[in-house]
């Protein structure tokens, strides 16, 4: 029924290891996904994350048998890119991706948990004001913070956000958001193990763009 809800991610093994694979085929969804929210604000959003895609694919199919999982790529990188290394190659645009996917399910989360703004209940600003703090806003420099309080005014109504999950058709929004609840649970996990491999990597970068 909806493009993002019907392509979970995968369940992960017990060592947390995330498939490369795998998990480009659950991103590449993304990008159609932000296209249903309508405004052309987004469009950067959606090309910055297609960037980030195509580059951990690029490197993950030059040789698919070295980079089973994401993390066989952040070893490789910083072996042959030491001096640049976390600050390069598909290590540099996860980290960025990761970062978008930590702000998509934060807003998932809250809305799944029924946060809303009492005066403005059709909104959903505050769900992703709270996705940005969360994720990105620490990384943005004014100008950028910017361009996210411009997103932040063209984003959708509850209602047609919830339309948008469900691919345009009219459902309740509680059996949406059932969906978004089983969605959440390997998109989550994935999520914080990508974290936790930056962590235990040293890989993690705090600069600002
Ligand atoms: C990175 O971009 C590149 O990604 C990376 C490399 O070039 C690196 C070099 O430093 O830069 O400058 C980009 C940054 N990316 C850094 C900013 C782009 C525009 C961000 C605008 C902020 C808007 C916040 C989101 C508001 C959304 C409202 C949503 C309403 C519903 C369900 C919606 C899905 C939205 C998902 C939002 C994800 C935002 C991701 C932004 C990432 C970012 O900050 S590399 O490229 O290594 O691949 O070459």
């Amino acid at each position: 029924m909806s493009l993002l809800l019907d392509h979970l991610f995968t369940d992960l093994p017990p060592d947390r290891a995330v498939d490369t694979g795998l998990f480009l085929d659950s991103v590449s969804h993304l990008p159609a996904f932000i296209d249903c929210l309508g405004s052309k604000v987004f469009s950067l959003i959606k090309s910055d994350i297609i960037g980030n895609i195509t580059k951990i694919r690029g490197v993950y199919e030059k040789d698919p048998q070295r980079f089973v999982t994401l993390q066989q790529i952040l070893e490789a990188e910083r072996q042959d890119h030491a001096s640049e290394w976390p600050k390069v190659g598909a290590t540099l645009a996860l980290m960025w991706l990761k970062r978008g996917l930590r702000f998509i399910q934060i807003l998932l989360q809250s809305l799944a948990d029924g946060e809303k703004d009492e005066n403005n209940p059709n909104l959903i600003r505050v769900s992703i004001t709270k996705a940005y703090e969360g994720s990105l806003k620490r990384y943005h420099g004014w100008l950028v913070q910017k361009i996210f309080k411009a997103a932040l005014m063209a984003a959708p109504y509850r209602s047609d956000f919830i339309k948008a999950l469900s691919k345009g058709e009219e459902v309740k929004e509680e059996e949406c958001l059932e969906k978004v609840r089983h969605f959440l649970v390997n998109f989550t996990a994935t999520v914080d193990a990508i974290y936790d491999m930056y962590t235990e990597l040293n890989a993690e970068l705090d600069y600002t763009v």
